[in-house]
């Protein structure tokens, strides 16, 4: 029988099966999956497996094989930032939620997911929590952002979960797909659940909570089915999905319009720093590509230890 995990807690996965019942399931040994991935979970949300159903009680049932993975992304592992751990698989689109206050994402997070999602080609939108809280500066700054990501492709929206405030645009791009929800804590991801999801009713973080730093709850990605059709993922407590598996070369071709100027670069192996002749430093004169995307390529680009590879 097939299924699909809808959590994974370790040993034990929840799966639903085809015929729409949760069984609790665990791997069946060691059985190869996909050569090209070493992560640290063998299986994770999204996969769609085969199972055999055991002969107990407690309707249990092993995974004896995996369908091969259209995507996924990665982070690098809690443990240690040489393995990577895969946060969901068979995606068909991610949403990052942030907000402008309380607390302020900044944009330097939310490029560094872009270019995760670019790397393992997952269409990313971009939503702006808590709309009510914006005063006209805010709204100003708003503008601005929207701008900058929406020309490079990133469709950007302005939402209260909270007040159920832009959610209806949201629900006509999640029916029927799967989609991975992710964000810092306490932007209101949970909230945003609930509003969806009614019957969910996850637990929403007090303000004194999330604002403090030392709160470390379960970071278990889980799938949800939508009401209206379609899954969402929710990853709580993820701080980052690390830039794993990347070189430094291959950075510019993951922010959309660097790889459209780079072309015109005078070296191939630009880095877009110091050489003559760089198109896209040139860009960046221009206004053509943002300063502030610019910056954040810089940075990760420092980031990255190409050491590893
Ligand atoms: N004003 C306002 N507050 C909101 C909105 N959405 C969520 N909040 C508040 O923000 C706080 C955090 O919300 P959560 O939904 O728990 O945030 P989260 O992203 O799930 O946080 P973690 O589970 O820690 O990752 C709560 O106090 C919510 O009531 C909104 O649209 N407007
Ligand atoms: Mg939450
Ligand atoms: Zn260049």
């Amino acid at each position: 029988m097939k299924g699909l995990i809808y959590k994974s807690t370790g040993s034990w996965y929840i799966v639903k099966a085809e015929n729409g019942q949760y069984i609790n399931c665990r791997i069946k040994g060691k059985f190869k999956i996909d050569k090209e991935i070493t992560s640290t979970n063998p299986i994770a949300v999204g996969d769609v497996v085969e199972i055999e159903l055991e002969n107990n009680e407690d309707n249990t049932a092993m995974i004896t094989g995996i369908d091969r993975r259209k995507n996924y992304l990665v982070r690098s592992s809690p443990h240690s930032k040489y393995f990577k751990h895969i946060v969901a698989s068979n995606l068909d689109q991610s949403l990052i939620i942030a907000t402008i206050k309380d607390p302020k994402t900044s944009l330097g997070f939310i490029d560094r997911f872009l270019v995760s999602c670019e790397a393992y080609h997952i269409p990313a939108i971009i939503i702006i929590n808590k709309c009510d809280t914006l005063d006209q500066d805010d709204l100003i700054y708003y503008d601005y952002i929207k701008t900058i990501y929406e020309s490079i492709g990133y469709p950007m929206y302005l939402v209260s979960a909270e007040q159920s405030i832009g959610l209806d645009e949201l629900t006509i791009l999640m029916k029927d797909k799967i989609s991975l929800l992710t964000g810092h804590s306490g932007v209101g991801k949970s909230t945003f659940i609930n509003q969806l999801i009614p019957e969910k009713d996850i637990r929403v973080q007090e303000v004194s909570d999330w604002s403090g730093k030392g709160l470390h709850t379960t970071t278990f990605a889980e799938m949800h089915d939508l009401p209206f059709g379609g899954r969402l993922i929710d990853t709580p407590g993820i701080r980052e999905l690390g830039i794993v598996d990347m070189t430094r070369a291959e950075l510019s071709g993951y922010f959309p319009e660097i790889k459209k100027q780079l072309v015109n670069c005078k070296y191939n192996n630009c880095s877009h720093f110091n050489e003559p002749g760089c198109a896209v430093k040139q860009a960046v004169k221009d206004s053509i590509i943002s300063e502030e995307r610019y910056i954040n390529y810089s940075k990760i680009y420092e980031s990255i230890d190409d050491k590893k590879y």
